[in-house]
């Protein structure tokens, strides 16, 4: 019940995505011109907002555009999440600098989180009309398709990805970690959305993804897609992800500990990583 609401409110907000793509956008700027918003952006959100409180009224409702800026207030919702019973978690696009720009690479990315466990993840591909999407013991699919990691052990066959978030000693801190683990796998991916490239760790295509900096609507729904395909996700401390976490590490977990070994020396403080 609840998957299919996550399903159709991220099929609803792709569609509208896509009759907006390469068309007329009104960009703005949010912290600084390495992170912006839409119209698209916070018309995909009401959307989806709209959808899911007239189905459930009395649940809770965590959307990136309506969170932004106030830092306080997220940091609570995110302390609380064990005591709520239902947590919508969405991100209207990911990937908006691609939308942006007119690159391909964007997705609406939705999660439930019940008591803090998440329990429903869709990921939604509007321009490929390919929905990825998990549920709490019971796997993860790519529309009719059961998926899983790689069981590839050996990180010179498998491409590994990454990405910048806009905060800079995030930037700084996958830069360096490129110039350590670009010479150790086949190659290295950015393509922009850390939601697909969640996805994409959780079908087979990558072995691993980390970032640094990132928030909690880029990567719930991820995380719950990559953990049932047989995945393992962490924090740069090697925990167990939890809802506050912003450095993370998602792979086939056979290399996880060997990823882990470079990037966690690299990690920025948390408390510095500006959190939008
Ligand atoms: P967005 O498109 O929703 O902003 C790009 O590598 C990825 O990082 C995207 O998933 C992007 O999400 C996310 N991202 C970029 N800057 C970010 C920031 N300051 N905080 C959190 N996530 C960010
Ligand atoms: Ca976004």
């Amino acid at each position: 019940m609840f998957l299919e609401t996550a399903k159709h409110a991220a099929r609803e907000a792709g569609k509208l995505i896509r009759s907006r793509f390469e068309a007329d956008i009104t960009t703005e700027e949010k912290s600084s011109s390495f992170d912006i918003v839409t119209d698209v952006d916070r018309a995909s959100e009401k959307l989806i907002k709209d959808y899911i409180m007239a189905s459930y009224p009395d649940h809770s409702f965590l959307g990136e555009e309506e969170s932004y800026g106030d830092e306080s207030a997220l940091h609570s919702t995110l302390e609380s999440a064990s005591k709520q019973p239902y947590l919508w978690i969405v991100d209207p696009i990911d990937g908006t600098s691609n939308f942006v720009h007119g690159l391909p690479g964007f997705c609406v990315s939705i999660a439930l989180a019940c008591y803090g466990v998440l329990t429903v993840g869709v990921i939604y591909d509007p321009l490929r009309d390919i929905l990825y999407w998990a549920e709490d013991g019971k796997g993860a699919w790519c529309g009719e398709k059961p998926i899983s990691v790689s069981s590839n052990a050996n990180i010179a066959e498998c491409i590994l990805s990454t990405g910048f978030s806009s905060d800079l000693r995030a930037r700084r801190a996958v830069l360096a970690s490129i110039q350590v683990l670009g010479e150790q796998c086949r190659t290295i991916r950015s393509f922009g959305s850390a939601a697909l490239h969640l996805a994409y760790v959780a079908s087979g295509k990558i072995a691993a993804h980390w970032q640094y900096g990132l928030s909690v609507w880029d990567i719930a729904a991820g995380v719950l897609l990559v953990q049932e395909a047989g995945g393992k996700v962490s924090n740069m401390s090697g925990k167990a992800y939890c809802l506050t976490d912003k450095d993370v590490l998602a792979s086939n977990t056979e290399q996880h500990s060997a990823l882990l070994a470079h990037l966690q020396p690299l990690a920025p403080q948390p408390s510095k990583v500006n959190p939008f």
